[in-house]
């Protein structure tokens, strides 16, 4: 269903001739606006973020706030909801009836939208999906969504595995948060990817995609299965990252007694496999701030936009994240 279109630059670029063009003929009266399209009213845009679960939120969040600033024609209001649906739902209801001209929304878990998505819609305000997708029954409820492609990072990951591990392997998962889309599609795409390899999965829990949370799950699997751990799936880097303390608390050496394969590539997971305490990391692109700005602008404007835009993501070794690391920007 989603569709691969146009990744990273390519998309901004698309999206911001696009949404200049359009400026360009709606504000005819105008001509002072400059090629920027400088003119067009500013728009108040609520946006509805998970949380601060990870490095990768704190790079997304700080993305969107980076895109839609006053500079470039937005009023932004942010509400983190600290991974609770609840809150987040609200906060939702609260920027329709504040009246903004239109809602992100970086959604927690994959269910329970409907009625607010129809709140939206009947408020005439449209929203516009980043990083997680849902299950929603209609699907004209949201405009657009842009992200990655989860099922592909946990088939990359589940390819790795497969090819490294040939005899009898152990493994253990650490998943994000329960319900929402990339734990779900990360799953998926590592057995995809994994295939009919010899690895057994001996635990598999959620981390909640944070630290604190990798840690303490990882010191479980550790009492229980000790020394018979050959691998672990953390479906982000954080969890991986805090279960490093647990396996060094164990005595055992992470990336040799245990190897470790995450996902997220942010500074810290890829300073980890540099340091050879990962063995292989998958990414997923948080910088998606401006191409969502574009697309929240064409949205508002009425232009036609696709149904998904997914960026284009890579995955390193040891070797490439080493040579990565100077450049990398989250
Ligand atoms: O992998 C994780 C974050 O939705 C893709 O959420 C995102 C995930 C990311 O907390 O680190």
């Amino acid at each position: 269903m989603r569709k691969r279109l146009l990744a990273g630059l390519a998309l901004v670029g698309a999206l911001a001739l696009a949404t200049a063009g359009c400026s360009g003929s709606s504000s005819s009266g105008d001509s002072t606006a400059g090629a920027s399209g400088g003119s067009a009213k500013q728009l108040t845009v609520g946006f509805a973020q998970t949380g601060s679960e990870s490095g990768w939120r704190a790079a997304n969040t700080q993305s969107m706030k980076d895109a839609f600033s006053e500079k470039n024609g937005f009023k932004l209001i942010f509400n983190a909801a600290d991974n609770k649906q609840e809150a987040q739902i609200a906060a939702v209801r609260s920027f329709i009836n504040q009246g903004v001209d239109a809602i992100v929304i970086a959604p927690i878990t994959v269910d329970g939208w409907d009625d607010v998505l129809k709140e939206a819609k009947d408020a005439g305000i449209p929203v516009v999906l980043e990083d997680r997708t849902i299950n929603v029954s209609d699907k004209s409820l949201y405009a657009s969504w842009i992200g990655d492609d989860f099922e592909k990072e946990g088939e990359t990951a589940g390819a790795w595995a497969k090819q490294t591990f040939t005899g009898a392997t152990n493994m253990v998962v650490l998943e994000g948060t329960t319900g929402s889309a990339p734990a779900i599609d990360r799953a998926t795409g590592f057995a995809k990817g994994m295939g009919s390899a010899p690895i057994t999965t001996l635990d598999s829990q959620t981390g909640n995609f944070t630290r604190a949370d990798g840690k303490t799950v990882m010191e479980g699997f550790l009492q229980k299965y000790g020394k018979t751990i050959n691998v672990l799936f953390a479906q982000n880097d954080d969890m991986g990252l805090g279960a490093l303390d647990a396996i060094t608390a164990a005595g055992l050496v992470p990336g040799k007694d245990i190897q470790i394969v995450s996902i997220d590539a942010t500074h810290d997971g890829l300073q980890a496999l540099s340091d050879g305490k990962f063995n292989f990391v998958v990414e997923c692109n948080p910088l998606l701030g401006d191409q969502v700005a574009q697309l929240v602008k064409k949205v508002v404007a009425g232009d036609p936009v696709e149904k998904a835009y997914t960026a284009t993501d890579q995955s390193f070794t040891q070797a490439q994240a080493t040579a990565a690391l100077p450049d990398r920007k989250y």
